[in-house]
């Protein structure tokens, strides 16, 4: 089933500025949709979940958009599908299972929860037909692509990651945990969120999230997927934004020293959602990259 989601620009999602995500949009559930009309929304059955995703463009050069944690397509990003050139790219924006619109089923965080996403993203991908793919990752939505091109070469054209990272410190261990209660967010934060999840999922999720990401801590050298970058053969461009107050420097450092081939931007005034608040400037990269 693919609906058009109705509304212009403006009536994209409502706001949500937060410490965690600052000038992340939300949508009101439902057909009160924010993006502009040539943006298409289904699911499909994959791995025995239906995926949720957005869809726009015609262009020849197919990118995924994958989200980090807690998000989804439309609210993490906007600004990409109204604005990436819909003559060169076909976008896709998926809801990992959990997220979004791909709920049921609940999202839970075994330790493979990562491995399982690059498989859903690569088999969501064959699903729709599309042979070869870049990839636009997030955060952990960065992580994701990661593994996807590391485990999937021959699906991958290029890779964008921002905001990942391949291990997990003490000093981000800290970190997580300063995000586990969202009762303690900003109700700026929050609210979105809680409308698009409701409280009680929202807090739970978040709770099981920092409790999956922590689990990585425990494993050699704290890897999440470090061991796996040594295998990324596509070209990758890793941005980080110098100001990003939730994943440190040193992890777009070591991502670059261990993609082989790979290029590292810097943007000075970038924080943790750099594609949202400067937006047109890292569109324009990444077109520039892709092409
Ligand atoms: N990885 C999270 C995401 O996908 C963001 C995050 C990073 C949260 C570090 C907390 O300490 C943290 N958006």
């Amino acid at each position: 089933m693919a609906a058009a989601l109705g509304g212009r620009g403006a009536r994209r999602l409502r706001l949500l500025l937060s410490a965690l995500k600052p000038g992340i949009r939300v949508p009101r559930p439902g057909p009160a949709a924010a993006l502009s009309s040539s943006v298409t929304s289904a699911r499909v059955a994959v791995n025995g979940v239906h995926l949720h995703y957005l869809r726009t463009g015609d262009g020849e050069h197919v990118v995924l958009l994958l989200p980090g944690m807690l998000g989804s397509g439309e609210t993490d990003f906007g600004p990409q599908i109204e604005n990436l050139s819909k003559k060169l790219f076909t976008v896709v924006a998926w809801d990992p299972r959990g997220y979004g619109l791909s709920r049921p089923p609940d999202r839970d965080f075994p330790v493979e929860f990562f491995e399982r996403d690059a498989k859903d993203a690569v088999d969501l991908m064959k699903a729709l037909k599309f042979k070869k793919v870049s990839l636009l990752g997030w955060s952990d939505g960065g992580i994701t692509a990661l593994i996807a091109a590391a485990r999937y070469p021959s699906c991958i054209h290029k890779m964008v990651i921002w905001g990942a990272n391949a291990y997990v410190t003490d000093q981000d261990e800290e970190l997580y945990q300063g995000i586990r209660d969202v009762s303690q967010w900003s109700e700026r934060t929050r609210k979105p969120l809680e409308a698009l999840y409701g409280f009680n999922y929202l807090a739970r999720t978040c709770e099981k999230w920092v409790d999956g990401i922590k689990q990585f801590k425990h494993l050699p050298d704290g890897s999440i997927c470090r061991h796996l970058l040594p295998l990324v053969q596509c070209p990758t461009l890793i941005v980080h934004g110098e100001k990003d107050p939730l994943v440190p420097r040193f992890h777009a450092d070591f991502i670059h020293r261990h993609v082989r081939g790979s290029r590292l931007h810097l943007m000075p005034e970038g924080k943790h959602n750099l594609h949202l608040r400067f937006a047109d400037e890292f569109n324009k990269l990444v077109e520039d990259f892709l092409q």
